[in-house]
């Protein structure tokens, strides 16, 4: 069992409150570079090793969203940067090194399918544009290991409602950057590269559903999916998909790369729930990054915000959760 231990800065925080995040402009950026002050020094003693040998890690300007802070203790930097599955660069969790070498320069996303007129989008319209706020979001893999981050970025929905998408899409497609000369594992051809996920519009629209552009105060580390990658708290990891080129509004619903390898381990929906196992293993409970065990909770703890979603999908049974 986990106890729940708050990290002794997120008590100093919580004298934050949500209203936060109705803010008029100069009040933000008064706010704001308070909260990049205080991140500096919240994170820097969780992280002990520097950074220095990672590419373009810059502190970002963000206001908390402590809607969403769970009381549970923060994955240090150190172990959340060094344990992650980014199989464009192998197949193990130590990938660090090897994803430094993703040039995160220049990146363009594409907005295209059914929506009014598609769009290209770079990483500094977005944060110009939606303004960025921490989350602090729990991490379930369907591989039964989870962590606590925080990461920054913006509520998906106001992206949709600015690719205005036609009454017609149904679904979201997302897709990964293909290099094969950078990201080797890109070479193995039994694999259905690029890496896409999807979502139904809906879920996609759900207050959760958070795009990523930074974490721990600092834009996004390459091996966490740098520039921009997805966060979805209540579904399986694999789900967040990493490093987006392309958003894609479409009427069929998408295959995405692990459904497409093994369907019947991870299907479309991936929702967390520990009383469906995974064929080949117990979902029942989860190794906590650092140290211990906890019990993994349907929906990863967040059927509050998630589980009307799904009200009617009950014919599914067990698609749902896998
Ligand atoms: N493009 C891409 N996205 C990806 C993956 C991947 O291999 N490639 N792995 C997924 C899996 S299985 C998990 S658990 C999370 C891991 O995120 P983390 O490395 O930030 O912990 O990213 C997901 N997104
Ligand atoms: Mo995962």
């Amino acid at each position: 069992m986990n106890t729940f231990k708050k990290p002794r800065w997120l008590i100093r925080e919580s004298k934050v409150t949500n209203e936060n995040l109705y803010f008029n402009r100069r009040e933000f950026i008064k706010r704001s570079s308070i909260y990049l002050g205080s991140s500096a020094i919240a994170y820097n003693f969780l992280s002990k090793d520097g950074t220095a040998s990672q590419n373009n890690i810059n502190d970002l300007k963000f206001i908390k969203n402590n809607k969403y802070n769970i009381i549970s203790e923060i994955t240090s930097e150190n172990l959340s940067t060094k344990y992650n599955n980014f199989f464009e660069f192998g197949s193990t969790k130590n990938i660090w090194k090897e994803s430094q070498k993703l040039d995160t320069d220049n990146w363009k996303l594409k907005i295209t399918g059914l929506v009014e007129k598609s769009m290209i989008l770079d990483v500094d319209n977005l944060i110009n544009r939606f303004k960025l706020e921490e989350r602090i979001y729990r991490h379930r893999c369907v591989e039964a290991w989870s962590m606590v981050v925080p990461w920054l970025g913006f509520q998906m929905s106001k992206l949709i409602k600015h690719c205005n998408p036609l009454s017609s899409a149904k679904y979201i497609k997302f897709t990964t950057f293909y290099n094969p000369k950078i990201a080797t594992e890109q070479k193995a051809r039994w694999y259905p590269w690029p890496y896409t996920e999807g979502l139904t519009i809906e879920e996609a629209n759900n207050e959760l559903s958070f795009i990523v552009l930074g974490a721990y105060g600092k834009n996004l580390h390459n091996q966490f999916g740098a520039p921009i990658r997805l966060h979805l708290p209540w579904k399986y990891g694999f789900k967040s998909i990493k490093s987006i080129v392309e958003i894609e509004f479409t009427d069929k619903r998408p295959v995405s790369f692990w459904e497409n390898l093994a369907s019947n381990e991870y299907g479309f929906w991936a929702n967390v729930n520990p009383a469906v196992d995974h064929p080949r293993w117990s979902q029942k409970t989860e190794r906590v990054l650092g140290g211990g065990e906890r019990e993994t909770e349907i929906y990863n703890g967040y059927g509050p915000e998630v589980s009307a979603l799904y009200s009617n999908f009950s014919s599914l049974g067990d698609r749902l959760f896998r």
